[in-house]
């Protein structure tokens, strides 16, 4: 397979990409070959998502992807696709896309979680799906649907593979966030979608990472500069799920913060943990590569300071991300906490004054100035962070050393560093690109380039970059002449 490369699409809330990705030697290497911005947009009286713009980015980015390949004489053996998870396209028998999809952060669903939870017990929904509640998990949203007759929802990155290759089906990781699939049979669970008067059919036949999902469709061929025989092949498509995979862990014991828009906080295991103490903790159980069950909580994230940032430049103020943070990192610790988990934060508006009010609501004052503003998400982050982590370890009863985040908030050197501090942990920052790395390495294996499981394609991640390490702050010794207080 020498001179083959792998294209990775992969969109996150905030941004996509398409990297192409080469494999040689047990290294993989990057290239960015194009980048878009996403975010959600008021279409048609909702949230919803641009798909239109967004299909017609990932065609140039396959277009540039087979450019930059055959510059180098290399072909593109397959594409990959992830995306952010719980959104649905709606299609007809004809394949055509019948309405933008709506974005999570919508508040349609909101009134349908109560109507959703008579006909199904919260209790009975975790002990089956052991998903975290969020009020935008894509059952309450598919219960607020008027019509599905007729239709198929395609999970966003299944919705793009079909456009691809003509060939519908869903991908397991992804399913695994619907609320609709059984955790522990790794299948639909087809009694909820009844119970809730759903087609039986409303989703497409389950794929798994690493299954072909088709090749490509001769007019996408055409337009991208691709051969129609490039296959599309099923990764972790759900963006969490590629980018544990690709966390460079060298043991076992390690605890992952997947950090972008959301922070995905928690731990690997072989099984999920349905109690009632994890469902009253509000952890989930995602499935990942290889059948690994992601046990994990949906802290909030970088989304809060993205919002604060775009906020500032609609009053003009655009100081640059890094100007931001030093200012932050400038401040002293023990400032004002609020909890970024609060579904208050979830909707697109004001977001600083919002940081405001809840930090008002605890009896604090934040002052006035963003920097205080930007040091107040960032330490209540990392206070989640080391809640979470604890929470996990007592949950699935097991320990962890060492943190990894990967994501675009790991290069985020302030929210690192508290978090070391924290946690008590030592972090591992990097890669910042796990996801479309997790992407590749799920095709590269699939086309026998790489071998083995979830470690084997760890090792690949660990020769293949240079982590920045952060170790927690050292406490203040006891001071013998201290007059008083000290630990
Ligand atoms: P998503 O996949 O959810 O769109 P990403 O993983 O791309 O998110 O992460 C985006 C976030 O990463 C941004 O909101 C920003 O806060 C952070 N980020 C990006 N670049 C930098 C940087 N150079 N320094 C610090 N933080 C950064
Ligand atoms: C991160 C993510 C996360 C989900 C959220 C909707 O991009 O996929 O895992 O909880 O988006």
């Amino acid at each position: 397979f020498a001179g083959s490369v792998f294209a990775a699409v992969d969109i996150g809330a905030s941004s996509g990409r398409v990297i192409l990705g080469h494999v040689i030697e047990g290294r993989a290497e990057l290239e960015t070959v194009h980048r878009f911005p996403n975010g959600v947009k008021e279409l048609d009286g909702g949230l919803r998502w641009d798909f239109d713009a967004l299909f017609a980015e990932v065609l140039t980015g396959l277009a540039a992807a087979a450019t930059a390949a055959a510059a180098r004489g290399e072909s593109i053996a397959s594409i990959g696709i992830d995306t952010w998870a719980v959104d649905y396209g709606l299609v007809n028998a004809a394949g055509d896309l019948v309405a933008a999809p709506f974005s999570y952060r919508d508040d349609r669903s909101r009134a349908a979680v109560a109507r959703v939870h008579q006909l199904l017990d919260p209790a009975r929904l975790y002990a089956t799906t052991g998903l975290q509640f969020l009020p935008f998990n894509t059952i309450y949203q598919l219960a607020t649907e008027a019509h599905l007759d007729g239709l198929q929802a395609l999970l966003i990155p299944d919705l793009i593979g079909f456009l691809l290759t003509g060939q519908r089906r869903t991908e397991a990781t992804n399913a695994s966030t619907t609320g609709l699939f059984d955790a522990v049979a790794g299948e639909w669970a087809t009694e909820f979608l009844s119970a809730l008067g759903l087609p039986k059919d409303l989703f497409p036949p389950l794929i798994q990472p690493g299954e072909t999902v088709g090749t490509l469709l001769p007019e996408i061929a055409e337009r991208t500069g691709l051969t129609a025989a490039t296959k599309v092949v099923a990764v972790g498509s759900h963006d969490t799920a590629s980018a544990v995979a690709a966390v460079p862990a060298e043991r076992r014991n390690f605890a992952y913060i997947s950090s972008g828009t959301w922070s995905l906080v928690g731990v690997e295991l072989s099984h999920p943990v349905l109690s009632e103490a994890s469902r009253a903790a509000n952890f989930t159980n995602e499935r990942g590569v290889d059948g690994t069950i992601r046990y994990l909580r949906n802290v909030g994230g970088l989304w809060l300071l993205s919002e604060c940032q775009r906020t500032w430049a609609g009053e003009g103020y655009r100081p640059e991300l890094v100007e931001l943070l030093d200012a932050a990192a400038a401040l002293p610790p023990g400032g004002p906490l609020i909890n970024a988990d609060d579904p208050y934060f979830i909707a697109p508006a004001n977001m600083p004054d919002r940081i405001r009010a809840a930090v008002r609501n605890t009896g604090a004052v934040l002052p006035e100035h963003p920097a205080h503003i930007v040091r107040c998400i960032l330490d209540s982050l990392a206070a989640g962070y080391a809640r979470t982590i604890a929470d996990a370890e007592r949950l699935a009863d097991l320990s962890t050393e060492v943190v990894h985040i990967v994501g675009g908030g790991s290069q985020n050197r302030l929210l690192c560093q508290l978090t070391a501090d924290a946690t008590g942990k030592r972090v591992i920052a990097g890669p910042v690109e796990a996801t479309a790395l997790g992407n590749v390495l799920v095709q590269a294996r699939a086309a026998g380039v790489v071998s083995g499981g979830l470690g084997e394609l760890r090792a690949v991640v660990r020769a293949s970059q240079h982590p920045a390490e952060y170790v927690p702050a050292r406490r203040p010794a006891p001071s013998p002449m201290s007059s008083g207080g000290a630990l």
